[in-house]
């Protein structure tokens, strides 16, 4: 890379990223959830920056914004990068925006370069990934997929009782004459992200090159119980949901911790009704976030978590709802594209290591209708999903040397996979 242009390809990703940052709900970190103003507003800024630099910008029905270069080679599959606009509430700066600004980065410093690909070149901002509003994640690149159709919008619900349909036509998204959003003219998908977790810190490596990522159950449990006066109900008169969620959520624990690494089990939400200091609930809602590299450890363990929360339910009499909202196997990335980003990173000088990813991503869904890849650079003491969220400029700009290496063999010499 010339250090002219990888200088002014490096500013403009971090000028994205920090303008990012300000469409948010507001509080600590950046919420940012998916068709709500700020999302809107955010989407609209990555249209009008990728216009700006040449790219052909394209928004379908479900709110994924596309810029494109074409390529020399007529309907050839696209060669395509990028991540989600969304985050969680109260979450970072660099999670999915990362991988959108280093691939619009990217895709100008190749094409001032290089000019036109031989294949297209797109870079995407999916519209949802996290599952922080809606009961279900991977909206976007899940809708590219075919994993969803946008025609199930009316039947999600957020937690605030609106629906997606609403949602979507107050963000301006949902419109029959928006392209609908499955496409079947992906050729290969690479996606730039912050790690997340502390190995690479850990372990003082420049980038690491993610060989699968981990299968993930989620659950909304919810108990029903008897509401009733805090003072003058006996102990063992009640049919308290709460303490029938400690019970689930101890032995929960228990499970995971003897079920040994890599699994992990959490429980990231609950809501209590009617929430009130002196009334035993009368309602309990709480999650479960399930997760293994491995397909059958991770079902065999759904299935033992099922007969747990039943046991404990019925002992205590009781009600239980449990819905299983996400079940994504674990996605293996493909062996060509990851064996290429190894040597692309020795030939630049980058340390690097082989690894599984623990966070979900949207190369999962990708990875069902193409080759894959995903590049990881390191997070501060690895911490995500928080307003602590943090990499180095010069962390971030490994990643993005190594993303235009990749795209330029992939696009322009038709390389791989
Ligand atoms: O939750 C995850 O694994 C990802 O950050 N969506
Ligand atoms: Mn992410
Ligand atoms: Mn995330």
């Amino acid at each position: 890379m010339t250090t002219m242009r990888a200088e002014r390809s490096a500013a403009l990703m971090h000028g994205i990223l920090e303008e990012l940052q300000r469409y948010s709900a507001g509080g600590p970190g950046v919420t940012r959830l998916l068709y709500a103003d700020e999302w809107a507003a955010a989407q609209q800024y990555l249209s009008e920056r990728m216009a700006a630099l040449g790219l052909a910008v394209r928004c379908d029905r479900v709110g994924n914004v596309y810029g494109r270069i074409e390529g020399t080679r007529e309907a050839a599959p696209a060669v395509l990068t990028g991540s989600h606009i969304d985050t969680v509430r109260s979450g970072g700066a660099y999670d999915g925006a990362y991988g959108i600004a280093a691939g619009v980065a990217a895709l100008d410093y190749l094409q001032r370069t290089y000019g036109p690909p031989v294949r297209p070149l797109e870079v995407v901002s999916f519209c949802e990934e996290e599952g922080s509003r809606f009961p279900l994640s991977y909206w976007g690149s899940g809708n590219v997929v075919g994993a969803y159709d946008v025609s199930e919008a009316p039947r999600h619900i957020d937690f605030a009782g609106v629906s997606m349909e609403d949602a979507m036509r107050r963000a301006g998204c949902g419109l029959d004459d928006q392209a609908p959003p499955a496409r079947g003219d992906i050729g290969v998908f690479v996606e730039a992200h912050i790690e997340q977790g502390v190995t690479l810190e850990r372990m003082n490596l420049d980038i690491g090159v993610v060989t699968a990522i981990v299968g993930q159950k989620r659950y909304i449990v919810k108990l029903i119980g008897e509401a009733n006066h805090a003072g003058t109900t006996p102990m063992g008169m009640r049919r308290d949901p709460c303490a029938g969620a400690a019970e689930m959520i101890a032995a929960l624990e228990r499970m995971a911790l003897e079920a040994g690494d890599p699994l992990v089990a959490t429980v990231g939400r609950m809501e209590l009704s009617p929430n009130t200091p002196n009334v035993i609930p009368g309602a309990v809602t709480f999650t479960i976030d399930v997760r293994h590299a491995d397909g059958e450890a991770l079902d065999r363990f759904g299935e033992a978590l099922a007969e747990t929360i039943h046991t404990i339910a019925e002992r205590r009499g009781l009600g239980v709802e449990l819905s299983l909202w996400v079940d994504t196997r674990p996605a293996p990335m493909h062996p060509k594209l990851y064996s290429a980003l190894e040597r692309i990173c020795s030939e630049q000088g980058l340390s690097s290591r082989l690894m599984v990813s623990g966070a979900g991503h949207d190369a999962q869904m990708l990875q069902q209708v193409c080759p894959s890849a995903m590049i990881f650079v390191p997070s501060r003491l690895g911490v995500s999903h928080s307003p602590d969220e943090y990499s180095t400029p010069e962390a971030l700009e490994n990643g993005l040397q190594v993303l235009i290496a990749i795209l330029y063999e992939l696009a322009y010499e038709e390389r791989l996979p």
